[in-house]
Formats: C-alpha cells, sequence, structure tokens
C-alpha cells in the first residue's frame, strides 16, 4: 500500500514535470510576458519610492525587493527556452536565441543589479540601486527586445 502510493506519487511529479517540459510555445510565451509585467509593476512601484513620489518605507522595499529577485530568477531560468521564440506575437529578439552567451550576460547584470535591492536603507541608496535596475533592464532592451511585436 505504502510503495504504491509512493509510485503513484512518483508518477504524478514526473507527470507534472513533463507536462510542464512540453509546454507549449504560446504558453511559454504568456508566461514570460507576465513575469515581465510583474517585474515592470515592482520595478515602477520601487521607481516612484527613487522619485519621491511614494514615501519610503524599509519593509515594503524589501517585499518588492524579494518580488524582483524571484522573478527575475525565474524569468533568468525558465523564460526563454528552446522554442519558445514563436508562436504569439512577441518582442523577444531572435538574438536570445542566435546569441546565447550574450544575452546570458545582460540578464546576468540585472541579476547582480537587483540583488543589490536587498540590502538598501534609505531613499539614496534606493535611487542607486533602482537606477542600476533599469540601466540593466534597458541594456537588454536595446539589444534584445525588437521594437515592435512580430
Ligand atoms: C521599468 C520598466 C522597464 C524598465 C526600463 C528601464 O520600470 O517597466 O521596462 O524600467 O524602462 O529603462
Amino acid at each position: 500500500m505504502k510503495l504504491r502510493s509512493l509510485a503513484l506519487l512518483a508518477l504524478a511529479a514526473l507527470s507534472a514535470s513533463s507536462a510542464f517540459a512540453q509546454s507549449k510555445p504560446e504558453d511559454q510565451i504568456r508566461l514570460r510576458q507576465g513575469g515581465f509585467q510583474l517585474l515592470a509593476r515592482n520595478v515602477g512601484a520601487l521607481g516612484a519610492v527613487a522619485k519621491g513620489d511614494v514615501a519610503f518605507n524599509k519593509d515594503a522595499v524589501q517585499q518588492r525587493a524579494e518580488y524582483i529577485n524571484a522573478l527575475v530568477a525565474d524569468l533568468a531560468a525558465a523564460g526563454f527556452a528552446p522554442g519558445s521564440d514563436k508562436g504569439l506575437p512577441t518582442r523577444a529578439s531572435a538574438k536570445i536565441w542566435s546569441e546565447p552567451e550574450a544575452f546570458k550576460a545582460a540578464v546576468e547584470k540585472l541579476s547582480v543589479a537587483s540583488k543589490k535591492l536587498n540590502s538598501v536603507n534609505d531613499v539614496a541608496g534606493l535611487r542607486a540601486a533602482i537606477g542600476e535596475v533599469q540601466g540593466s533592464c534597458k541594456n537588454c532592451h536595446d539589444s534584445f527586445r525588437d521594437s515592435s511585436y512580430h
């Protein structure tokens, strides 16, 4: 009985992971775009604090920093799987898949920058850290985001 439920569990895990690995390009693109929207929401929220439009609150900033780091890690690990270059309108440049090393380096810049958000203590610190995050967003958009959907 115990063995049988273990086997069932293993089967369920296997089918869940293979379903994920084989998810359709359009689903992967949707997930990617959703991830970037959440990233933009959180980067935007910290940008508003950095500009002085919203009062600095350390706990709130730390919470956003956690979200941003998780989103960046997820997008870096799973956002641009092979085959997810086409399937729905996307601005993801073909260069992402044809120049993987350069793309990886650009993503790594964002990853390094976003980790610095974790140790921000005041508005001046936030301004510097979020500036670096936004700079690495822009850097990657300049090279790896097309100007229109295709
Ligand atoms: C943001 C956001 C981006 C980046 C970019 C930085 O807040 O939504 O796409 O920063 O504008 O240049």
